[in-house]
C-alpha cells in the first residue's frame, strides 16, 4: 500500500531502502486512529504490550523492554562530519563512508521476516514555518505507535511536504527473522547499537535498539542533533528547552524558555502549578524548542514535539499533580511496574509501594526486594493534548514570541537563586559554562561539577566552540529584539545540608520576578557575576523561610566564585580551539570584575 504522494524521490527513497532491508511487507502510516489501534492489537497478540485496566486507565498499554535496551546510548551515539574538528570534543566522530558501509552490512536484510513502516511526521504543528518534516523508516510497530504520540505522524505530515525536502531517517531494531522463526517480545541487537548522523546530508541512521531516543527519530537525533546543525546553517535556535507561558493575575502571558541539565526538574517546571495566588504557567513544550526569528525581530518557539516522553519515577501526587493529570489515559508505558489490578506503579508514585508488583523485568516484586520495582529511565508517552496545563497557543504555527530564556543546573554552593545576564555576550557565557552537581544516583563522586553547556552535551550536532559562537551571531541578528538572558538555581544548601529554596510551585515567586526585569518595572543590584534581586524584590509572602535565607539564596561570595573561575578555564580547556575568543574575554572580565 503506497503512500498518498506524489513525491517521487521519496517513492524511489522507499525503495531503494526496501531493496537493502528485505523486509516481508511495507506499511505506509495513514496516522489514523484505526491505523494505531489495529498497531496495539498486533502488538497485544504478540506479547509486546500489555494492555492495562481500561476502567483505570482506559485505551493505554504496557511494554517491557530487552533489558540490554534500557536507555539512550551515548558511547554508541556518532556524528559523522567530514572534518572530525566539526564534530567537537563533545561528540563520537566517525568518517562517514566508513560509517555507511559498516552499517549498510547491518541492515543487509535486517528488516526479514517483518513489516517495514514509513513513518512520515512534522516536527512541529504541520505546516508552520517553524516546523521540518522526516520520514522514518522502521521495523518495530510500538515505534510507529510511539511516533504518532510524539509528532504529527501520517498522512497530513506527506501533505505538508508535498514536492519539498524531508529529513530520511532509518531505523531497524536488527533482529530479522528466518522463516517459521517464532518472535520475542522485544527485539533488537543489544550488543550491536548505532546511533548515527549525517549532518552534510542532514541524515539519521539507527540500528540495534527500539527505545526511546534511540529508536523515536524524530526526538533528540532530528530535533535536536540534525535541527542544531541545521539552525547554524540557517540562523536559528535548535534547543533543549521546556517552554512556558507566564500570566500574573489580569496581566499579559509572556513566554519563557529554560535549559537544564538531567535531574533538575526540567518536566515539573514545564508543568507548574505555581503557589502565587491568580498566577498562571501554562505549557507549551517540555523537552525541546525551535526558535527562529519574526519579522519584528523577536525569537519565536514551537514545541517541535506532540507528546511527552518522560521519565516515570519521581512522578508523583507532590511533585508533578499535571503530569499524573495527564497520564489518565491513551498512554504507553515502558518498563514500569504492573499492580495486581493491571494498572502501573512506580518509586515515587506513591509513599507505600503496592504490597505486591510485576516488576520491570516481568517478575513478582514485593517491598522486601531491594532493586526497584521500575528501572530508573522507565518511561510515558502520552499526547501533550492532554496534560491540564496545556497553553491555548501550544499548537499556534507562528510560535510563542520568547522573552526571557533560563540557564540553570543544580548547585549546593556559589551559585545564587537566580541571576540576569549583563548582556546577550554575558548570557551566552553563562549558558557555556552552565553546570551541576552529580545526585548519588550517578556514578562518580557525589558533588563532583559536571558542565552541560546550555544542556546540550550530548544533543549539539556539532563542534560545541562553533556552537557557542552561533548564539553569539544570534545576538547579532539585524533588528533582533532578544529574550533577556538569566541563570537560576533551586538547589543552593545551608551548611547542614539543607535544601534554602522550597522549589516546585515557588518557583513561580522567581518568574515574577524575571517578568519584572523583562517590563523593567522591577530593580536589581549589579554584581560581578550579574543582576541579582534586591531581597526586598522576591515575593516570599506566605513562604516559611528561615530569616536570612533570601541573604544565602542571592549572596555572591568572591572566594567561591575565584574557585569556580579556575573551574571555567578547565572545562574551556575542553573545548578545544574553537572556543570564541569573545567568551575567553567574557572569563577575563569576570575575573577582573571578582578582582575588583
Ligand atoms: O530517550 S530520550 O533521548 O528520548 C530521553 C532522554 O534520554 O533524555
Ligand atoms: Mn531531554
Amino acid at each position: 500500500m503506497p503512500g498518498t504522494t506524489t513525491n517521487e524521490r521519496l517513492l524511489e527513497w522507499v525503495n531503494s531502502w526496501a531493496e537493502v532491508l528485505t523486509p516481508d511487507s511495507i506499511h505506509w502510516c495513514d496516522g489514523s486512529q484505526d491505523e494505531y489501534d489495529e498497531l496495539a492489537a498486533s502488538m497485544v497478540e504478540q506479547g509486546t504490550l500489555i494492555p492495562l485496566n481500561d476502567a483505570k486507565r482506559p485505551n493505554s498499554f504496557l511494554a517491557r523492554s530487552d533489558p540490554g535496551d534500557v536507555a539512550r546510548v551515548e558511547d554508541r551515539t556518532f556524528i559523522c562530519s567530514d572534518d572530525p574538528a566539526d564534530a567537537g570534543n563533545n561528540n563520537n566522530w566517525r568518517e562517514p563512508e566508513a560509517m555507511r558501509t559498516e552499517m549498510l552490512d547491518l541492515f543487509r536484510a535486517s528488516m526479514a521476516g517483518r513489516t517495514m513502516f514509513v513513518v512520515p511526521f512534522s516536527m512541529g504543528p504541520l505546516g508552520s514555518p517553524i516546523a521540518h518534516i522526516g520520514v522514518q523508516l522502521t521495523d518495530s510497530p510500538y515505534v510507529a505507535a510511539s511516533m504518532r504520540i510524539m509528532t504529527r505522524m501520517g498522512q497530513g505530515a506527506l501533505d505538508a511536504l508535498g514536492e519539498s525536502e524531508w529529513v530520511p531517517c532509518v531505523h531497524s531494531l536488527g533482529a530479522p527473522l528466518a522463516p517459521g522463526e517464532g518472535d520475542v517480545t522485544w527485539p533488537c541487537d543489544s550488543e550491536n547499537k548505532y546511533i548515527v548522523h549525517f549532518p552534510g546530508t542532514r541524515e539519521i541512521w539507527s540500528y540495534g535498539s527500539g527505545y526511546g531516543g534511540n529508536a523515536l527519530l524524530g526526538k533528540k537525533c532530528f530535533a535536536l542533533r540534525i535541527a542544531s546543525t541545521m539552525a547554524r546553517e540557517e540562523g536559528w535556535l535548535a534547543e533543549h528547552m521546556l517552554i512556558v507561558g507566564v500570566t500574573p493575575p489580569g496581566g499579559e502571558t509572556k513566554y519563557v524558555a529554560a535549559a537544564f541539565p538531567s535531574a533538575c526538574g526540567k518536566t515539573n517546571m514545564a508543568m507548574m502549578i505555581p503557589s502565587l495566588p491568580g498566577w498562571k504557567v501554562e505549557t507549551i513544550g517540555d523537552d525541546i524548542a525551535w526558535m527562529k526569528f519574526g519579522g519584528d525581530g523577536q525569537l519565536y518557539a514551537i514545541n517541535p514535539e506532540a507528546g511527552f516522553f518522560g521519565v516515570a519515577p519521581g512522578t508523583g501526587e507532590k511533585t508533578n499533580p499535571n503530569a499524573l493529570a495527564t497520564l489518565s489515559g491513551n498512554c504507553v508505558f515502558t518498563n514500569v511496574a504492573q499492580t495486581e489490578d493491571g494498572d502501573v506503579w512506580w518509586e515515587g508514585l506513591t509513599d507505600e509501594p503496592p504490597a505486591r508488583l510485576v516488576d520491570w523485568k516481568g517478575q513478582t516484586w514485593t517491598p522486601e526486594v531491594e532493586a526497584p520495582a521500575a528501572h530508573p529511565n522507565a518511561r510515558f508517552t502520552v499526547p501533550a493534548a492532554q496534560c491540564p496545563s496545556i497553553a491555548p497557543s501550544w499548537e499556534d504555527p507562528a510560535g510563542v514570541p520568547i522573552s526571557a530564556i533560563l540557564f540553570g543546573g543544580r548547585r549546593a554552593t556559589t551559585v545564587p537563586l537566580v541571576s540576569e545576564a549583563l548582556d546577550w555576550e554575558h548570557g551566552v557565557f553563562l549558558g557555556s559554562v552552565m553546570s551541576s552537581e552529580k545526585t548519588a544516583a550517578a556514578a562518580g563522586a557525589i558533588g563532583q561539577v559536571r558542565r552541560d553547556p546550555f544542556a546540550m552535551l550530548p544533543f549539539c550536532g556539532y563542534n560545541f566552540g562553533d556552537y557557542f559562537q552561533h548564539w553569539l551571531d544570534i545576538g547579532k541578528h539585524q533588528g533582533a529584539k532578544l529574550p533577556k538572558l538569566f541563570y537560576v538555581n533551586w538547589f543552593r544548601k545551608d551548611p547542614e545540608g539543607r535544601f534554602i529554596w522550597p522549589g516546585f510551585g515557588d518557583n513561580a515567586r522567581v518568574l515574577k520576578w524575571v517578568l519584572g526585569r523583562i517590563a523593567g518595572t522591577t530593580e536589581a543590584i549589579e554584581t560581578p557575576i550579574g543582576m541579582v534581586p534586591k531581597t526586598e524584590d522576591l515575593d516570599v509572602a506566605g513562604l516559611d523561610l528561615a530569616t536570612d535565607a533570601l541573604e544565602s539564596l542571592l549572596a555572591v561570595d568572591v572566594t567561591e566564585w575565584q574557585k569556580e573561575l579556575s573551574l571555567i578555564e578547565d572545562h574551556y580547556e575542553s573545548i578545544g580551539e574553537r572556543l570564541p575568543n569573545e567568551l575567553r574575554l567574557q572569563l577575563t572580565q569576570l575575573a577582573d570584575r571578582l578582582a575588583n
